[in-house]
């Protein structure tokens, strides 16, 4: 029965597998046993053989069989689908908590210690459950080998839960089409066992210390790579849906504000601005809209490492 399942991924797998399994082994069943006698049917009644139609009247049996069989069919069908459903829809007390943030293009996790990251680390063995959030659109968090989705919908309290049963990286991305670069929202889960993952929790140092060997620059870079800038920015003159990076800081750009065109010198106030209020100066020539506003997701710290990094793109 468990073939799909030889590897049980997460606690919802082996429920999961068999409604599908069941539902597919109904469904073929019906395929070759239909077109069996379809085409014995085709000899049978063909107009050599049979050159008079028969008139046929109603069969109470057979009425009831037909009804009776796939009702039950069904039943089970449903049965089976419910079970494995239900489950997903209480998360445990004593889950791990995580905060999903997902926006055009890509997820971010946030944990209660206020780390935050674009992979998502989980304990082996520990139900984990992830609060979503969405910036802007529709999007819908799908890890296939845990055989969990849910969609991530703005202004509503949505979750998912699971509990890691094998350590390894799986797959794990957005379902719910969103936009032009929505196949970027692809990123991986990792599955560690309790201590390992006790120690990569705690290690706080770790942004601090890398912070502190990073360049600001350097710094900015990454936090951008993290959270997708460069889904929308290129570095080296070419326009994808935001302007290019590319000798930005210091140049003339021509804006609009409140509709009124202006002109003015990329500074630190501008790109601080353009990052909190991406509405207040839209660039010439692109739209308004694309770029949400990063306020609550990055801090004064995080701008002013954005700046230097932009700085060196000359
Ligand atoms: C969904 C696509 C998208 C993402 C992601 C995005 N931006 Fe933008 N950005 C745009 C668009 C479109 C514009 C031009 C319209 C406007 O000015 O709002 C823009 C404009 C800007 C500008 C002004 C550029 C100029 O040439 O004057 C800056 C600075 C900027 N973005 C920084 C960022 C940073 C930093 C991030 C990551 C924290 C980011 N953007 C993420 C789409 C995006
Ligand atoms: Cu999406």
């Amino acid at each position: 029965m468990y073939i799909l399942a030889s590897t049980q991924a997460s606690n919802f797998v082996a429920d999961v597998d068999r409604a599908f399994l069941f539902i597919l082994a109904v469904s073929f069943f019906f395929l070759i046993a239909l077109t069996a006698v379809m085409i014995y049917f085709i000899f049978k009644y063909n107009k050599k053989r049979h050159p008079k139609a028969t008139q046929i009247k109603g069969s109470n049996l057979l009425e009831l069989i037909w009804t009776i069989i796939p009702t039950i069919l069904v039943l089970i069908m449903f049965y089976y689908g419910w079970a494995g459903w239900k489950p997903m829809k209480t998360a445990p007390d004593d889950s791990f908590e995580i905060t999903v943030i997902a926006r055009m293009w890509n997820f971010t996790f946030e944990y209660e210690n206020g780390r935050r990251t674009d992979t998502l680390f989980v304990p082996k063995n520990q139900p984990v459950k992830l609060n979503l959030r969405s910036m802007d659109v529709i999007h819908s968090l799908y890890i296939p080998s845990f055989r969990v989705k849910e969609d991530v919908v703005p202004g509503s309290d949505k979750f998912m839960w699971f509990t890691a049963q094998n350590e390894g990286i799986y797959e794990l991305f957005c379902t719910e089409y969103c936009g032009l670069q929505h196949s970027y929202m692809y990123n991986w889960v990792k599955v560690m066992p309790q201590d390992d993952f006790n120690n990569w929790y705690a290690d706080t140092t770790q942004q601090v210390a890398s912070a502190a060997i990073e360049s600001p620059a350097a710094t900015g870079k990454r936090i951008m790579n993290n959270i997708g800038c460069f889904a929308c920015h290129s570095v080296d003159g070419s326009k994808i849906i935001g302007p290019s990076f590319k000798g930005i800081y210091g140049h003339e750009v021509t804006v609009k504000t409140k509709g009124e065109e202006r002109t003015l010198v990329v500074d630190d106030e501008y790109i601080k601005r353009s990052i909190y209020d991406p509405e207040a100066d839209i660039v010439d020539g692109f739209n308004k809209g694309l770029m949400q506003s990063y306020q609550g997701q990055l801090s004064d710290d995080d701008i002013a490492n954005i700046i230097e990094y932009l700085k060196t793109l000359k």
